[in-house]
């Protein structure tokens, strides 16, 4: 805990370089890869996933030169370190990018110890592969008793470019619910005897619970979906493990059927030694555990992705090891009720607990720091809501995204007291560059220390930190989704300009922004009936161009450009022509995504009348979708369609020009 004073204090004055200098030099470049069984570039470090681990010890000035093989940008940020803004790895924030062939030299102090990372921090490159480790070790030896050290590092992988995942996912946000298996159907509540939650759901606009976005095709221990670690370690021995999540978008729930699991740290900085049963871990988050090698020699650990999509598994040891739980299916049929917490797993919510627990998963409430943390100054206070949906895909806090977004300026001097109302029904981890917080939890001055919090599903969450540092810091959900789509904000001390050329270059640059466009198509051929749709959109505007041919007769071409007003309504402005009477028509509309998921569509043409349309679709089972259409021009019609995929699907239907045909549709 000392250090970490001294680390505060180093940071309210301009950082000396001071101490042993250690050299690293780190390479990013692609690599090919095989996870899952299919062969992929990925962006590795070192030519390794993670990169190496990057070890020293306080007092130490780290010396880093990182070179750029990609043919794109890169850059490295140092995640949890307390060190000067312009080392600090964010491009067009605290430095620019390191260029295609280039190479970028880091020197700071090491002023505090723990378990720490580093991750790219340009587009979504860290899904690729761009982590590794940092262990800082303190001046004197740990007190602490164990024989081995150990990181474990946790990620999560696709095959799929991250851009092209991002893509799908603002095609629609339930665009890996097959690969998932986390499909949710009217079928699905029947058999669990809940109609009445189904109506009430969707009367929220909701089809189902969502534990996380992303589809991926393996989860990993340092790399490995299987790790062995210390076969020579023996019965009684203890291991620390320095357990770090990389994940771009898993949760973990870190899980043992042996002996508990003891906390010793969280996001580097030491707590007061806490038995668990288990331990939930949000992207970024840190822990070090102590586990003591059971009489069988060997014991089993899983990093379950709390989505129950899958695990990486971790034995220590050698023997036969009690086998760890494997990953447990959320309850998707939940009600989406916003006022029943004890509807999700609230292992990071700090209720305060009148008696000892039994050994049971981590809280925030049960870490304590070592010694006291007293901030003081003058207070500032700001709320943040924590804002999205998955039906658009877009993230943001209070409504906005970051590029929309004032700067929040805070004084050096003050004590920052950020409360976040998560109003989605994800969890997000929350980080804050250069500076450690405060998760306020009920225990005083002993509540825990950390860089990363975990906010879950509409809950609250609060956390203070000492305003000790310059410049601008980023302070962003850790879901890299979420982030590229919005969910950020910069700090700003309120002493400084900014730096204009960063503005400049950015927009120079093929950084994914938040206002970034993207593209759906979608198409259907059936025996009578035939049409196409493509729409570009981003967080506000969408063009869309449509042509419809039912019927072999009625033949319609429509554009539109629209404005989101909100979540949920669009403005339009439209033309359709119609081959019938060739003419063109314009139209001035509001769609409406209405309570029970109908989506409504009203629209004035020249004919001065008001016409109303809707469209729904009920996912019936797991595979079978009803979509339905009409509008007060007399047109309708019903799809019945089977798919086992996002982007394809078979069906028969009709409409109100047609017989019953069959057909294929396609959605890319
Ligand atoms: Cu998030």
């Amino acid at each position: 805990m000392m250090q970490f004073f001294i680390a505060l204090i180093a940071l309210s004055v301009v950082l000396p370089s001071w101490g042993e200098e250690k050299f690293y030099s780190l390479t990013v470049d692609t690599l090919p890869v095989n996870f899952s069984g299919k062969p992929v570039q990925a962006m590795a470090i070192n030519q390794t996933i993670p990169g190496p681990v990057l070890e020293f010890t306080v007092g130490d000035t780290a010396v880093i030169t990182v070179t750029n093989r990609l043919d794109s940008d890169a850059s490295i940020h140092w995640h949890g370190l307390l060190l000067p803004q312009d080392q600090d790895g964010v491009p067009y924030l605290t430095y620019f990018p390191i260029k295609p062939g280039k190479s970028f030299t880091y020197r700071f102090p090491i002023t505090h110890a723990g378990t720490y990372w580093y991750h790219s921090h340009t587009n979504i490159d860290e899904q690729r592969g761009q982590y590794g480790a940092i262990i800082i070790h303190p001046k004197e030896k740990d007190p602490r008793q164990y024989d081995y050290d150990k990181v474990v590092q946790l990620s999560d992988w696709t095959d799929e470019d991250p851009r092209a995942v991002l893509n799908n996912l603002k095609k629609s946000g339930e665009w890996y619910a097959y690969k998932k298996h986390s499909v949710v159907s009217l079928q699905g509540y029947l058999e669990r005897d809940k109609f009445d939650t189904w109506l009430s759901n969707r009367w929220q606009r909701m089809e189902g619970m969502d534990v996380s976005d992303v589809g991926y095709d393996a989860f990993l221990a340092n790399g490995q979906q299987q790790l062995q670690l210390l076969p020579q370690a023996k019965a009684g021995e203890k291991v620390r493990l320095r357990l770090i999540n990389s994940a771009a978008s898993s949760y973990f729930s870190i899980e043992q059927s042996d002996q508990p699991f003891i906390v010793i740290a969280a996001d580097g900085i030491d707590v007061q030694p806490v038995k668990v049963k288990s331990l939930l871990m949000g992207m970024a988050e840190t822990y070090d555990v102590i586990v003591t090698i059971p009489a069988s020699g060997a014991v089993n650990i899983h990093a379950n992705n709390i989505d129950g999509s899958g695990y990486a598994a971790i034995t220590i040891g050698s023997g036969q090891a009690v086998p760890a739980p494997l990953p447990s299916k959320p309850d998707l049929y939940q009600a989406m009720d916003h006022s029943n917490h004890s509807a999700h797993s609230s292992h990071h919510t700090g209720h305060a607990m009148h008696h000892q627990p039994a050994i049971r998963a981590l809280s925030y409430q049960q870490l304590k720091t070592t010694s006291p943390v007293k901030f003081s100054g003058p207070l500032r206070e700001i709320k943040l809501d924590l804002t999205g949906d998955m039906e658009n895909y877009n993230w943001s806090f209070n409504n906005t995204i970051l590029s929309n977004a004032d700067k929040i300026k805070i004084n050096r001097g003050e004590v920052v007291r950020m409360t976040f109302n998560n109003t989605t029904m994800m969890r997000h981890p929350l980080h804050l560059h250069g500076h450690f917080f405060k998760v306020i939890s009920g225990n005083g001055d002993f509540d825990v220390i950390k860089h990363t919090v975990d906010v879950g599903p509409m809950a609250t969450v609060t956390i203070e930190f000492a305003a000790n540092a310059e410049k601008d810091w980023l302070f962003h959900c850790h879901n890299l989704y979420h982030a590229k789509t919005g969910m950020a904000r910069v700090l700003r001390y309120s002493d400084y300009q900014g730096n204009p050329a960063f503005m400049k270059a950015k927009m120079a640059s093929n950084e994914i922004m938040d206002t970034d466009g993207y593209w759906r198509t979608d198409t259907s051929l059936y025996s009578d009936y035939i049409s196409g749709k493509i729409r570009y959109s981003n967080y506000r505007y969408a063009l869309e161009a449509e042509a419809e041919r039912s019927g072999w007769e009625e033949s319609e071409a429509e554009v539109a450009a629209l404005y989101r007003i909100d979540q949920w309504t669009q403005l339009y402005l439209g033309s359709q022509y119609e081959w019938e009477d060739s003419d063109w028509e314009y139209q001035l509309g509001v769609r409406y995504h209405a309570p029970f998921n109908i989506e409504l569509d009203s629209w004035l043409n020249d004919d001065k009348e008001i016409h109303i349309g809707f469209e729904t679709s009920f996912q019936l089972t797991t595979h079978w979708q009803l979509e339905l259409e009409a509008d007060s021009e007399g047109e309708h019609g019903g799809f019945l369609q089977w798919r086992n995929s996002p982007a394809y699907a078979i069906g028969i239907g009709k409409t109100d020009d047609t017989d019953i045909m069959l057909g294929i549709s396609a959605t890319f």
